[in-house]
């Protein structure tokens, strides 16, 4: 075992109520966690951990790594209290809620959405542009075209909860789109089935309050999210211009192909951006996950969280920080 530790916060069975445990309760573990090879392992990142337990449920029922990142990941679009995702999430300036998703298998296809209005499940309509068109990336109003053509359902994804956010946040006028470091939920998820494939989906909302038309690095493939069946996969989260400007999850897949554990891909790819810029106000979280079950993460301010399923049970864990 590693001499480097991470702090091991939950286990949370299978809808069961979420035990909390002392770190002295249970056996320090390593940082980068080793799975054995033909284990299905899938994590996100910050607390969603419904994500996972969906998405782990589907792995089982259909055997699909792709179909379990895209269960996953419905669960905080489709849920109004979670305000960096899908249907609640905050609006821009403007109040409207626009999101941003993709999403890639293990053969390389990828598909995204961005800046897209009305729809709920904007992972699936990527997943739609990856398999029904030519295309990578569909946007505004061509996304919605396609997700009305497709058969999905229009709604007004602004609450009354966002919409009274929003209405406080006019009052105030600030216009500074800056990123809370210990608030988030924007869902990165990425999987290994037990036959060894990759898949990854990214979806978000965005930052709340954002420019008309801003759009993040959720969306961008190589950006919020990279998955490289040979090598392995990593996602995004927190401020999305420091990822674009760094195609952060290439650089941290990239590391990993040159022989960097997960966790220290992360850890190179968050200095590589802390070195560059000023980012002593910034959050910006990598998790990462190699095609042999090895996984990590790192972030650049304290307070980062990620969840792990090699079981049934998920696992909340602390990512190490630049901070730390
Ligand atoms: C963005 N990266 O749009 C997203 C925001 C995020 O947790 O990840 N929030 O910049």
């Amino acid at each position: 075992m590693s001499s480097n530790r991470r702090e091991f916060i939950k286990k949370v069975g299978f809808g069961t109520t979420a035990v909390t445990m002392g770190i002295s309760s249970c056996k320090a573990e390593s940082t980068e966690k080793k799975s054995s090879l033909g284990k299905s392992t899938i994590i996100s990142t910050w607390n969603n951990q419904g994500a996972n337990q969906e998405a782990w449920k589907k792995l089982q029922e259909s055997g699909s790594i792709l179909d379990a990142i895209e269960a996953g990941i419905h669960v905080p679009e489709n849920d109004p209290n979670d305000t960096s995702v899908g249907y609640g999430g905050r609006p821009d300036r403007m109040g409207n809620v626009t999101l941003d998703a993709c999403i890639m298998d293990s053969l390389g296809n990828a598909g995204s959405v961005c800046f897209m209005k009305g729809y709920k499940n904007p992972i699936s309509i990527a997943r739609q542009v990856m398999e029904k068109t030519p295309h990578v990336i569909l946007s505004g109003a061509g996304a919605e075209r396609f997700a009305s053509d497709n058969g999905f359902e229009r709604i007004n994804l602004l609450t009354e909860n966002s919409e009274k956010a929003w209405k406080e946040w006019l009052l105030e006028s600030n216009y500074s789109p800056q990123i809370n470091a210990e608030r988030h939920d924007t869902i990165g998820m990425i999987g290994l089935d037990s036959k060894g494939n990759l898949a990854g989906g990214c979806s978000t909302s965005g930052l709340a309050f954002k420019m008309e038309g801003r759009v993040g690095d959720s969306p961008i493939i190589g950006a919020g999210l990279f998955v490289d069946n040979e090598v392995g996969a990593a996602t995004a989260t927190g401020l999305g211009e420091l990822v674009l400007k760094t195609l952060g999850t290439f650089l941290v897949v990239e590391f990993m192909r040159n022989g960097l554990s997960p966790q220290e891909a992360c850890k190179k790819a968050v200095k590589r951006i802390s070195t560059k810029y000023d980012t002593s106000s910034s959050q910006v979280g990598f998790i990462a996950l190699s095609k042999s079950g090895d996984y990590g993460a790192y972030a650049i301010q304290k307070g980062f969280q990620y969840v792990v399923n090699t079981s049934p049970q998920t696992e909340l864990f602390d990512a190490k920080s630049i901070n730390d």
